[in-house]
């Protein structure tokens, strides 16, 4: 070999060998599962790899979404510096035009239009640094009174279901640890096996430990099979099947009269209300068996510990609110909360779910899930922002009344931050219709997602491999995600697109941070004190004890892993119940002969949400490339569809065309479409607008459509 070759073959090997790694989180949902890049670079291009790391919640673990996460990170796609529309296109800009650009247009609509004329629109991907001083930048930066954030789609039911019950809101009630420790478990409307895949051994060591699994799922999902009972129910009755459940422990006095006497209120009513009703009309309503009913309370009923946990099958309902209150009388009557093996978990989707909606992104929410509209709150937190409490404005309304303002023109011009409102909300072409009316939009996103091509102006932001910041994961556990890859590009972080733009309108002295941390230690102050109480929880800490779990009132306390063991947290320490009736006064849609078949939506475990960051992520990608409709053997006969063709879906609002998935894991009379696509595929385009009066829920597990095979339509 020459010595020019053996030359070239060292320097490739050491280039080979040249290693770097980044530690960080999971982007992507709510178990914030930590991580760490691996970058080796070789002759010609980089290569990268991710693992899991050791932590206290998924302990290593990772799931396929997780192992790809850098994919999209990488993509030649990614925006890397401003971009405005001129003539219909967008263009690259300055950060300096963006920002005069933003002055001009925002400063005019407010002249003519007032304050509320603009509105924020966040996201519970951003950290809760980002969540808090969104919520800060709307009162305090652009003095309106609208905003709202993604969550309201997520959260919103469980949320105020145990905000009125408990009188705290706090997903889980207890740590992932309890699992296993549980005798009894009910998994309602959740398919944890693709939407929080690390959390499963949490489930199967309580099943070795010998623990009744019960599933509540319109569908076989891979969770109902870790199931000893899976209940099939018919979407959108699970208020009534509690009911179901309520009035065989009660009859068969599976109650805890202690706990019930000491702890909690609404007992009579509760019993007087369910005395009304018959095991067999909720056969009828559910579809599930009387003796399926008995056989799921007893199981739960009997055994001294267990847990509930709900997701959105239960909360995306037009009473979803009542159907977890359902599910919160039921742990309460039988006493399993405060205690080992014992709690309620409202599973958390995105990845700072929790955090999220803690820290006053919400329309009528101040820091530290406190009120907007109570004096105190407002007084504490205008001295905490340095301003005058008059200048605070008053409590908005919910994401999608936000796009029915925009719609009517009272609200003109948007900031849009972690979001895809085009392809998440019900009822979305009127939203597309709606912001395609806005004055002036300006999302700031890592893609032009389908949103963003509305835009007027894009503004580019970090990974979650370049932006540090806190994590409040479904446990209630608050992580820090570590970042520290350079931006590419002209790439900023959220928290400094923010300052920027404030102080680009004159608002630079309320928002002059240097890090993440700097804005943690004013959440700190801005939460003391409130239900969500931050103020003992410290970088230091966090990195100390791999995490700490809220409420952490002082510097001396260590979180509160197990809620209450002693007393609820309203004023009399009781938690409440009340009588649910079977069938909501809120109107939901019910098959008719021209929609005769129930949709519901939801996920699958390649893709996450809107799919803007994992339809970029080949490996992903690959795995589904485009949506499906999931339907019954009998179902496609009656309908003359085969297996893997093109299905029209048409609702009330409109069509999508989609291929079918024929399976005998979803009843006769409901089928199932994941949301994670957009533009012909949009499910949301079929789903009302109709939402819960309690919470602002929309309806996205039940829709009532019809369905048609393409091939018929073209003869
Ligand atoms: N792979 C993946 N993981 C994710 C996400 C993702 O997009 N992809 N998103 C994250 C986010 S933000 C969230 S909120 C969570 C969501 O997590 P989940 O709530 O678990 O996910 P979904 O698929 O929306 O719905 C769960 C189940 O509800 C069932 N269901 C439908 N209608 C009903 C009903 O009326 N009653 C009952 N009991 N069940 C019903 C569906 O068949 C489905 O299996 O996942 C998080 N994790
Ligand atoms: N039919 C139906 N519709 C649903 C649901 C359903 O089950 N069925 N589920 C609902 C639920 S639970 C949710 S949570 C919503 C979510 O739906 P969306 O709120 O639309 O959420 P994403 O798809 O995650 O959109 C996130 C956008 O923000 C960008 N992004 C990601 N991370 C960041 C960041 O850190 N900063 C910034 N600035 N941008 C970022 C992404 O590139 C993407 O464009 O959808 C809801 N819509
Ligand atoms: S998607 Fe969720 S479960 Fe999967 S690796 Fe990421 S954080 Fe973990
Ligand atoms: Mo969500």
């Amino acid at each position: 070999m020459t010595d020019l070759l053996l030359k070239y073959f060292r320097t490739k090997q050491q280039e080979v060998q040249s290693e770097k790694t980044y530690d960080t989180q999971c982007p992507y949902c709510s178990m914030q599962c930590k991580m760490q890049l691996i970058e080796q670079s070789v002759v010609t291009r980089k290569k990268y790899k991710s693992v899991g790391r050791d932590n206290p919640t998924s302990e290593g673990r990772l799931c396929v979404k997780g192992l790809n996460a850098h994919q999209h990170v990488f993509h030649r796609d990614r925006i890397k510096f401003p971009m405005k529309k001129v003539d219909g296109k967008f263009v690259r800009t300055t950060w300096k035009e963006a920002m005069e650009l933003i002055k001009k247009n925002f400063t005019a609509i407010q002249e003519k239009h007032g304050h509320d004329a603009l509105s924020c629109y966040g996201g519970a991907q951003l950290t809760n640094e980002e969540a808090y001083l969104f919520g800060k930048f709307a009162r305090v930066a652009l003095k309106t009174k609208y905003i709202d954030y993604n969550g309201r789609f997520c959260m919103s039911a469980a949320a105020t279901a145990a905000n009125v019950a408990f009188g705290v809101d706090r997903g889980l009630t207890t740590r992932l640890t309890e699992i296993p420790k549980a005798q009894v478990i009910i998994l309602a409307g959740t398919n944890i096996a693709e939407c929080q895949p690390t959390i499963m051994p949490y489930f199967e060591r309580a099943k070795e430990n010998g623990a009744f699994i019960i599933a509540i799922d319109p569908r076989e999902t891979g969770t109902t099979k870790i199931a000893d009972l899976h209940l099939q129910v018919k979407p959108g009755t699970d208020a009534a099947l509690v009911n179901g459940l309520l009035k065989v422990i009660l009859d068969e006095g599976y109650i805890d009269e202690k706990f019930i006497e000491q702890r909690t209120n609404g007992y009579d009513e509760l019993i007087n209300h369910v005395a009304t009703l018959t095991l067999e009309e909720i056969e009828e309503q559910t579809g599930v068996t009387v003796e399926d009913i008995k056989k799921a309370a007893s199981a739960f009923g009997q055994k001294e510990t267990g847990m509930i946990f709900t997701a959105r099958g239960v909360e995306q309902q037009v009473d979803g609110y009542m159907a977890v209150r359902n599910f919160l009388n039921m742990i309460m009557l039988t006493g399993k909360i405060g205690k080992p093996g014992c709690g309620y978990g409202a599973i958390t989707g995105q990845g700072n779910g929790q955090g999220g909606r803690e820290h006053g992104q919400k329309a009528d929410q101040l820091p530290g899930y406190r009120s907007i509209e109570n004096p105190e709150h407002r007084a504490y937190i205008s001295e905490v922002w340095g301003i005058d409490e008059n200048e605070l404005p008053r409590k908005g309304v919910s994401a999608y009344e936000m796009m029915e303002k925009v719609s009517e023109g009272e609200i003109r011009g948007m900031v849009l931050m972690a979001s895809n409102p085009i392809v998440s909300n019900p009822n979305a072409t009127f939203v597309k219709n709606a912001l395609e009316k806005l004055d002036f939009l300006v999302t700031i996103d890592m893609f032009v997602s389908e949103t963003a091509q509305l835009a007027d102006l894009i503004l580019p932001t970090s990974s979650y491999l370049e932006n540090e910041g806190t994590f409040t994961n479904l446990e209630g556990r608050v992580t820090l995600r570590e970042a520290s890859k350079e931006c590419p590009g002209e790439v900023k972080h959220d928290w400094q697109i923010l300052c920027e733009i404030a102080a680009t309108l004159g608002k630079e002295k309320y928002f002059t941070y240097s890090s993440s941390e700097d804005i943690f230690n004013e959440l700190r102050i801005a939460s003391k004190g409130g239900i969500a109480d931050y103020f003992g929880i410290t970088y230091d800490r966090i990195r100390k004890k791999e995490g700490m779990f809220w409420p952490c009132p002082s510097l001396d306390h260590d979180g509160t892993e197990i809620m209450f063991e002693e007393s609820f947290a309203h004023q009399d320490q009781k938690g409440i119940m009340i009588p649910v009736p079977n069938v909501s006064e809120v109107k939901k849609e019910k098959v008719s002969e021209q929609y005769p078949l129930y949709l519901t939506t939801g996920r699958v475990v390649a893709h996450y949400l809107t799919g803007v960051l994992t339809r970029k992520s080949p490996a992903l990608a690959a795995r589904n490339v485009e949506s499906h409709i999931q339907l019954h053997p009998e179902t496609a006969q009656i309908y003359g569809i085969s297996d893997n063709e093109l299905v029209s879906i048409e609702s009330e609002r409109g069509k999508i065309v989609v291929r079918s998935q024929i399976s005998t894991e979803i009843r006769r009379d409901t089928v199932f479409v994941p949301f994670h696509w957009a533009d012909s595929q949009n499910v949301n385009c079929l789903v009302p607008k109709d939402l819960d009066p309690t919470c602002r829920m929309p309806g996205f597990k039940v829709t009532t459509v019809n369905i048609t095979p393409m091939v018929e339509m073209v003869n």
